[in-house]
């Protein structure tokens, strides 16, 4: 059976849960849906980043050891995800012995490959990023007099150590090559291009070992030093897929790393030249995701506009949520989100166009004929041309979410509905129904309740209850959204005359902007 292995980010345990985490792991979410729609053996992974001297010094804040604060952001994580629907297959922690032990395995292979040696460091360092800056860098920033961070305008500090380095400079050709030949390796493009040029600016040995913090998992045989946080973090993705009892585990490569933008140059840079390192295959794909802004600001723990998963959960169903996101952004670009917005594209789209194609229909359906499809009569120009629209959705939406073009799925999907309201005007049921051409009427509602529920199978990854509800009216039985698979549900005319539907029951009540 063929594979697929989605990632998220791990997510560091020294802040809450917010809108940006909630974003990439329902993106993931979706893929891993999608995947299972078509048949594949799926592996969805999520998790924390537990260690590192941000978390050390977040808990030391908080008077409590790093694992007490990382045992207690763990529960809000593992309590959130089923609420927004997440279907991880497993949760990686970063303190756990499997994950030790593959950390120490990647050391050793790296070591083994001659790809780490023992030097001195001396360099700024930003410690909300976790990131080294040479002097040069701060310069070209113009961060050097105020000893800032470049990415995030924090200060930065002098550090002076006894490290490991990672040879990262001798890879640099060889990933030059590397994403030259493989041109969806990174995406978006503009990405992509980003990644090509810092590499082609050269890459310096990256260090990767502390001593002056304890929170991580030792250097073997040297445990003064710890490993450097994203060589420990990176290693998530394979010690959850069997990292190293499996040398090359069975969903090994990832189809696709999803990140945020920020954190493009460690999947991009690190990580590829680590795995070359260390003889093993490269993920096939690194998104990275664009950043949310709260009605128009950045999100601050300062401003305390940080979106928070609960709220919006106490707001809005998780699947609407799950659409505005995947909707409203084009992935890979910078979003904004509002509540007005929000409102407006679920009036817009959900409620007037997928919830009103579904009631009218199956409303029609009951009062014309009792909720029982009848014998189909003869197709017309107009029947084709909306199975042609349904088929073409069905090929497009595949290609589009294969290059996590959410937006562009959903729009599609959408363009079959309003297809399906058009219809319902053209044919103007009342009417069939009223002269006693029941033959034709027939035909148009058969055509109708196919189409939704072809639509609902495909809006189905990314609103898996509302889809579910969708599916049991049409069906009249409940559907098992997880043990939906393409190839058995996606033909047309899977619906049989005779079959009979439930009556309509509203699942996209319209909103009320104002409140
Ligand atoms: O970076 N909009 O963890 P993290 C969209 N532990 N995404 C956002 C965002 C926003 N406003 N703010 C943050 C880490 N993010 C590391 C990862 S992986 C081996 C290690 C995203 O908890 C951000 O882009 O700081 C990042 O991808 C993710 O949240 C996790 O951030």
């Amino acid at each position: 059976m063929q594979t697929y292995y989605v990632s998220t980010p791990i997510y560091y345990v020294n802040d809450e849960p917010h809108l940006g985490h909630m974003y990439t792991t329902i993106a993931a979410d979706i893929l891993a849906r999608y995947e299972r729609l078509l048949g594949k053996d799926v592996f969805f992974l999520t998790g924390v980043d537990e260690h590192g001297q941000k978390v050390q010094q977040a808990a030391e804040g908080r008077g409590i050891a790093p694992i007490e604060l990382a045992n207690q952001v763990v529960e809000r994580y593992a309590s959130l995800w089923p609420e927004l629907e997440i279907s991880n297959d497993d949760f990686i922690r970063t303190s756990s012995e499997r994950h030790h032990k593959a950390v120490h395995a990647m050391w050793k292979r790296l070591k083994d490959a001659g790809a780490i040696y023992k030097g001195f460091y001396e360099d700024w360092y930003c410690v909300p990023c976790e990131t080294y800056w040479t002097e040069t860098q701060l310069k070209d920033a113009e961060c050097f007099d105020k000893h800032c961070c470049p990415d995030c305008q924090r200060d930065v500090e002098k550090i002076q150590e006894e490290s490991y380095f990672f040879r990262l400079s001798d890879y640099q050709e060889r990933l030059i090559d590397y994403i030259k030949a493989n041109p969806d390796f990174i995406a978006p493009e503009s990405r992509r291009n980003e990644v090509l040029s810092f590499v082609e600016g050269g890459l310096r040995d990256l260090s990767v070992s502390r001593t002056t913090f304890s929170w991580g998992i030792p250097v073997p045989d040297d445990e003064k030093h710890v490993i450097y946080v994203w060589i420990d973090a990176l290693t998530n993705y394979l010690t959850a897929a069997g990292f190293p009892d499996q040398e090359i585990p069975k969903h090994w490569p990832a189809d696709v790393h999803l990140i945020g933008k920020d954190i493009l140059r460690f999947h991009a840079v690190y990580w590829p030249c680590m795995l070359m390192a260390a003889g093993l295959p490269l993920p096939k794909r690194v998104f990275a995701h664009g950043w949310w802004t709260v009605e128009g600001e950045k999100m601050s723990k300062s401003k305390g506009n940080a979106l928070r998963p609960a709220d919006l959960l106490e707001q809005y169903d998780a699947d609407v949520l799950r659409y505005f996101l995947l909707r409203e952004v084009p992935f890979g670009q910078d979003g904004d989100f509002s509540h007005i917005a929000l409102k407006m594209r679920y009036n817009s789209e959900l409620a007037n166009d997928v919830g009103n194609l579904l009631n009218r229909s199956l409303a029609m359906l009951k009062k014309y004929n009792g909720s029982v499809l009848g014998e189909s009569g003869e197709e017309l120009e107009m029947d084709r041309a909306l199975i042609a629209d349904v088929e073409a959705m069905q090929r497009d939406v595949d290609e589009m979410l294969h290059r996590q073009a959410f937006h562009l799925a959903l729009e599609r999907i959408n363009q079959v509905v309003k297809h399906g309201n058009r219809y319902v005007e053209d044919n103007a049921p009342w009417g069939l129904a009223k002269s006693g051409n029941t033959a034709r009427l027939n035909t148009v509602l058969y055509h109708l309740v196919e189409t939704l529920r072809l639509v609902a199978i495909q809006l189905s990854p990314f609103m898996p209850e509302k889809m579910g509800l969708m599916l049991q009216q049409i069906m009249n039985v409940d559907v098992d959204i997880a043990a939906l698979r393409l190839l058995d549900e996606a033909g047309w005319g899977k619906l049989k005359a005779g079959h009979a539907c439930q009556s309509p029951s509203p699942i996209f009540p319209r909103m009320d902007l104002d409140s």
